[in-house]
């Protein structure tokens, strides 16, 4: 199986695709060869021991995987069945019964009612639920239809983020532990909750800067907002890649950022989304948040 054509050459576009060219080329398009976070699978129901363990293995290593099966008349079974692994589903407002949520262009326009994720504009960098009390742990995307052009993937590390302002705004950082930020959705869910929180030795981050929900953010960390916000959106620091049909791509919603990229108006493209607590008879071999390789001195 070749998997090289995740990444594909972007064409001139209206998506910026220039950019993306760019970044391909960028630090973790580097660093991450994309074979490396693909795991192939004959259904995800069906998984193996020897499966399961690179399955763990890799999203402890890499805070994300790509679930790869096989072309299957109901691709919601194999969505479905990441529940064993990563625990109950969380609803959000957009849920259907099973607690799958539509990422598809339903609207064809963005006001201030619209989920991003029902569009085809781009969808800026962002851990999931941020406005909920209790994110979800792992978040599921499948994809059913990639787009031809643009609708790219994009993932940028907490612990890169960490690592950047403790180098160059250590004080900066130090208020994003203590100065929580304000988040009310569209589905008027509301929490206030640190983007940096320290948990067991353990940090785990939640972020969103989206002009379609209300953030309220302290004076203390307006700047420091704005410097993660510019840093999580050059595509310099951004690993990018195409999902394809009959993958999953899993994330630990505690660790790493995701967003995508704007795809043409005429463009039919599918995926689902899950959310998970976390909460499984695997969840000792899931270790969420991150440990930063540099330490605050009062975290
Ligand atoms: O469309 C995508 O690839 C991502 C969608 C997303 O991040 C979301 O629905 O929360
Ligand atoms: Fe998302």
């Amino acid at each position: 199986m070749i998997l090289e054509d995740n990444i594909q050459t972007v064409q001139e576009d209206d998506f910026k695709s220039d950019l993306y060219v760019q970044a391909m080329l960028g630090k973790n398009n580097d660093k991450i060869d994309i074979r490396q976070v693909t795991l192939q699978v004959s259904k995800v129901a069906e998984i193996s021991e020897s499966e399961q363990h690179k399955l763990f293995e890799i999203l402890n290593k890499f805070k994300f995987i790509i679930i790869q099966y096989e072309d299957s008349l109901h691709p919601q079974e194999n969505f479905l069945a990441l529940s064993k692994f990563f625990g109950l589903v969380k609803r959000h407002h957009r849920s259907d019964n099973n607690g799958i949520v539509a990422v598809e262009n339903l609207y064809k326009s963005l006001d201030t009612k619209t989920s991003r994720s029902a569009t085809n504009r781009m969808h800026p960098m962002h851990t999931d639920g941020s406005a909920d009390i209790d994110p979800p742990k792992i978040v599921a995307l499948q994809c059913e239809i990639p787009s031809q052009n643009g609708g790219f993937s994009q993932i940028v590390y907490g612990e890169e983020i960490y690592e950047y302002l403790i180098k160059n705004y250590p004080e900066e950082l130090q208020n994003l532990f203590t100065n929580p930020v304000t988040i009310k959705n569209l589905g008027n869910k509301t929490d206030t909750r640190a983007i940096f929180i320290e948990k067991q030795g353990r940090i785990l981050i939640t972020f969103k800067a989206d002009s379609l929900v209300s953030i309220e953010i302290p004076d203390k960390i307006k700047n420091a907002f704005q410097i993660i916000k510019n840093y999580v959106n050059d595509p310099n620091n951004q690993f990018i890649f195409k999902l394809k049909a009959n993958q999953i791509l899993i994330l630990d919603n505690t660790s790493v950022l995701h967003g995508r990229t704007s795809f043409p108006d005429n463009e039919v493209r599918k995926l689902n989304r899950l959310w998970f607590d976390g909460i499984s008879e695997y969840a000792h071999h899931l270790q969420f948040g991150f440990v930063p390789k540099s330490k605050l001195l009062n975290p």
